[in-house]
C-alpha cells in the first residue's frame, strides 16, 4: 500500500471554547485528554472491571450477573454477563416511565412540516405494553422472529420495543428494499409475523409499503399474521384471513404487559447487511452486551446530559437508527427525534428548521447528506437559529476534509464539537470517534478508539500487527467488546470465516486504515467487494446477481466509483448472451431496483464483449476501476489476465458511454 499521504499532517482543531465554558454548556463527561486516557487505559487493561461497573450503572438487572466476560475470538463463543437476566424494553421504557412519565421520549418530525407529535415515556410505556399484548395474543413467543418493514413513524419504535418486551427477535428491513429483498430476509430469518404500514411518506412521495409486503409474502407461506399500521389511510389491499389493523387490535388490549425476563446472551435482533458474498448476512446481536455498548457510547461520545434533545437523522432500518435513534437514547432516558423526511423536503433548510424547532442539542447525519447540502449552499443554513446545537456528528462513510470543514463552519459555526464516528452493523456501537471535550479533531479523521476497543493495524498480506505509530494496513480489533455481533443468523461458520478467522486472534473490520504520528486513525474504505453509496452498504455480488437475472445478461461485474455526492456510485459492466445484439439499459436498471431497491440503482451500465478475468476465472474488478478512472496507463500487473486483447475494446466502451 502507498504510504505517501502519511507525510501529510492535518491541522489539529482545538476543542471549541464554548464546550469548556460551564456557564454555556454542561461539563463534558470526559472533560480532558487525561480523563479519556485514564478511562481508555482501564477499559483495555482491565475490561472486566470497566464493563462490569458500566453494566451495573447503565442497565437494570432482574438477576445480577457473576461473570463479566467469557469465550473469545477463537470459537466465536463470546458471552458477556452470562448469568445476568434482564429485559430490553423494561430498560428502555419502564424505569423512565416510573420515574418521569411526562418526559418526552420521542419527537416525531413527520414528512410534512407541522405534523410533529411528541410521545412521553408514560405514553410509550402504555403503547408498548398494548402492542406487546397484541403480539402475544396472536401467538408470538420468546425467541420467535418478527419482520418489521415500516416507515419512520413512532409505531415502528413501539414495534421494536414490543418484540423486545416479549423476548422476541426483531428483524427490521429498511423500507427502501424491494419486495424480493424483503422476501429473502423474511425467509432467511424465518419470520412468522410481519409488522408494516399501509403506505409510507418521504419527501412528499408515497411509498406503497403494504403492496410491497403483499408481493414479498406470495412466497412466504410461514407468515401467518401481518399487522398494518395506518399511516396515510389510503385504500390498500387487505387479506382478512392474514392481515390485521394495528389500530383495531390495540384497542382490544390493556396497557399492561409484564416484561419477559431473558438471559443476557439471548438474541435481541437480527439486522441484514451486505458482505462480500452475494447473500446478505443476518447479523445477530444479543440483549445485554448490545444495550450496554449503545448506552455507554451514547452517553460519552454524544456527551449526553439530562435535557438534551438528540437528533439522529438515520433510518431505523439501519444499525445507526437501531443504536442512536432507539436503544442508546432510550436506555439513557433521553429525548430522541424520529425524522421521517429528507434533508431537502420541502426545501434544503429542512434539517435546520427541525433543529431550531425542537432545540436539538446533538445532530447526527451522514456525509452524503452533508455533501448534498453543501452543494445547495450555505444560504439554506444561515438565518436559522442553531444555537441549541452543542455537537454535530457524521457516520456511514469517510467524510472528506472539505465536507468536514463546511459542516464545522457553516452548521457548527466553529463552536460545536464535531465527531466523525466510525463503526459497523457488526460492532453494534461506535468504535472510533473523538470524545467531545477531550479529543482535538482533524478534518477527515475519526480520531481515537472508544472505550474497550483495542485497535490494531495489520499488514493485509502477512496478518502481522504493525506496531509503529505511523502505519497503513487493515483495521482489526484484539479483544471482544460487549456489543460485538455474536453470530450470523443460522451461519456461524460464515461469521467465523468473515470476521474472526481471516486474521487469527483478531476481529477483522473489512476496512483499510491509516494511523498518523499522533495516533489518529483515518479510515480508507472497504478492502472487500463492498460499495458504500450514500452510506448504504451494498455488495457488488448482490447487484451482479440482480443483473444476471435479466434474460439478455450473460455476466455482470459491478464496481464502486468515486462520486462527489454519494461518495461512491455503482457502475456495472455486463456482457450479453450470444443471441442478444443489444439490450435495453432501462430494463437492467429496473432489474436492480426490483431485486434490491432503488438505492442500489447503477449510475452507469456498460455493455462490453468480455470481462477481464484471471486464469482461474475471477473477475478483475481492479482493472475495471482503473479503466473507469481513466488511469489506463496504471492497470497494474496483468499477468494473470486470461484475455489481454479485451483491454482495448473495454477502454473504448467506457469512453463512448
Ligand atoms: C454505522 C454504519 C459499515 C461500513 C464500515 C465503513 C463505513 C461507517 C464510517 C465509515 C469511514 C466513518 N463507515 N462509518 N467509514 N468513516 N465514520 O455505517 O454501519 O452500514 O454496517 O457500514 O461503513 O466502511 O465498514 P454499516
Amino acid at each position: 500500500m502507498s504510504t505517501d499521504h502519511l507525510n501529510i499532517e492535518f491541522a489539529l482543531h482545538q476543542i471549541p471554547e464554548r464546550l469548556l465554558d460551564e456557564s454555556k454548556n454542561p461539563k463534558p463527561h470526559v472533560h480532558s485528554i487525561e480523563k479519556y486516557n485514564e478511562l481508555y487505559q482501564e477499559s483495555i487493561s482491565n475490561p472486566k472491571e470497566f464493563w462490569g461497573r458500566c453494566a451495573k450503572e447503565f442497565l437494570h438487572w432482574h438477576k445480577p450477573f457473576e461473570t463479566v466476560l467469557s469465550g473469545g475470538f477463537e470459537h466465536g463463543d463470546i458471552s458477556w454477563f452470562q448469568e445476568g437476566q434482564l429485559n430490553a424494553s423494561y430498560n428502555c421504557v419502564d424505569r423512565h416511565a416510573i420515574k418521569d412519565p411526562d418526559k418526552v421520549a420521542i419527537i416525531y418530525e413527520a414528512d410534512e412540516p407541522g405534523q410533529d407529535r411528541k410521545i412521553t415515556y408514560g405514553q410509550l410505556y402504555r403503547d408498548v405494553c398494548r402492542f406487546a399484548n397484541v403480539l402475544k395474543h396472536h401467538g408470538l413467543k420468546k425467541g420467535d422472529t418478527v419482520a418489521i418493514y415500516m416507515p419512520m413513524v413512532p409505531e415502528a419504535v413501539i414495534a421494536f420495543l414490543a418484540c423486545a418486551r416479549l423476548g422476541a427477535v426483531h428483524s427490521v428491513v429498511f423500507a427502501g428494499f424491494s419486495s424480493e429483498a424483503l422476501r429473502d430476509r423474511i425467509k432467511d430469518a424465518d419470520s412468522k409475523i410481519v409488522i408494516t404500514a399501509d403506505e409510507g411518506c418521504r419527501g412528499g412521495k408515497i411509498i406503497h409499503t403494504k403492496k410491497i409486503v403483499d408481493d414479498a409474502l406470495k412466497e412466504c407461506p410461514n407468515v401467518k399474521r401481518v399487522f398494518v399500521f395506518r399511516r396515510t389511510g389510503s385504500d390498500v389491499p387487505f387479506n382478512p384471513s392474514r392481515d390485521l389493523w394495528w389500530h383495531e387490535e390495540i384497542e382490544k388490549q390493556r396497557p399492561y404487559c409484564p416484561p419477559e425476563i431473558v438471559n443476557a446472551e439471548d438474541p435481541l435482533f437480527i439486522l441484514y447487511t451486505s458482505g462480500s458474498t452475494g447473500k446478505p448476512k443476518g447479523v445477530l446481536h444479543t440483549v445485554a452486551g448490545y444495550l450496554l455498548g449503545a448506552a455507554v457510547t451514547f452517553k460519552y461520545v454524544f456527551d449526553y446530559h439530562e435535557g438534551d434533545v438528540h437528533g439522529c437523522m438515520a433510518d431505523i432500518g439501519w444499525i445507526t437508527g437501531h443504536t442512536y435513534i432507539i436503544y442508546g437514547p432510550l436506555i439513557n432516558g433521553a429525548t430522541t427525534v424520529l425524522f421521517e423526511s429528507t434533508p431537502i423536503y420541502p426545501s434544503p433548510s429542512r434539517y435546520w428548521e427541525t433543529v431550531s424547532k425542537h432545540k436539538i442539542t446533538q445532530f447526527y447525519t451522514a456525509p452524503t447528506a452533508i455533501r448534498l447540502l453543501r452543494k445547495y449552499g450555505r444560504e439554506h443554513v444561515d438565518g436559522h437559529d442553531l444555537s441549541s446545537l452543542r455537537l454535530i456528528g457524521s457516520v456511514g462513510e469517510p467524510i472528506q476534509p472539505e465536507a468536514w470543514e463546511w459542516y464545522n463552519e457553516v452548521v457548527g459555526r466553529n463552536e460545536c464539537a464535531i465527531i466523525d464516528t466510525y463503526w459497523q452493523t457488526e460492532t453494534g456501537s461506535i468504535i472510533i470517534s473523538p470524545f467531545p471535550g477531550a479529543v482535538m479533531t482533524k478534518a477527515g479523521s475519526a480520531t481515537v478508539p472508544s472505550f474497550g476497543i483495542d485497535l490494531v493495524i495489520l499488514d493485509p498480506l502477512t496478518g502481522q500487527e504493525i506496531k509503529e505509530t505511523k502505519a497503513e494496513g487493515v483495521l482489526a480489533i484484539r479483544q471482544p467488546w460487549p456489543s460485538i455481533a455474536r453470530t450470523v443468523y443460522n451461519n456461524h461458520d460464515l461469521y467465523l470465516r468473515t470476521y474472526l478467522h481471516r486474521y487469527k486472534g483478531y476481529y477483522f473490520t473489512g476496512d483499510g486504515v491509516g494511523r498518523d504520528s499522533d495516533g489518529y486513525y483515518w479510515i480508507r474504505g472497504r478492502v472487500d467487494d463492498v460499495i458504500n453509496v450514500s452510506g448504504h452498504r451494498l455488495s457488488t455480488a448482490e447487484i451482479e446477481a440482480a443483473l444476471i437475472i435479466h434474460p439478455s445478461v450473460a455476466e455482470a461485474a459491478v464496481i464502486g466509483v468515486h462520486d462527489d455526492l454519494t461518495g461512491q456510485a455503482v457502475h456495472a459492466f455486463t456482457t450479453l448472451k450470444p443471441h442478444c445484439e443489444s439490450t435495453d439499459l432501462g430494463e437492467l436498471t429496473l432489474q436492480v431496483r426490483k431485486v434490491i431497491g432503488s438505492f442500489a440503482t447503477p449510475k452507469k451500465i456498460y455493455v462490453v464483449k468480455d470481462l477481464p478475468k484471471t486464469r482461474s476465472g475471477k473477475i478483475m474488478r481492479r482493472v475495471l476501476r482503473k479503466v473507469v478512472d481513466g488511469e489506463t496507463d496504471q492497470l497494474g500487473d496483468l499477468s494473470t489476465l486470461s484475455n489481454p486483447t479485451l483491454i482495448g475494446p473495454l477502454i473504448e466502451a467506457v469512453k463512448n458511454s
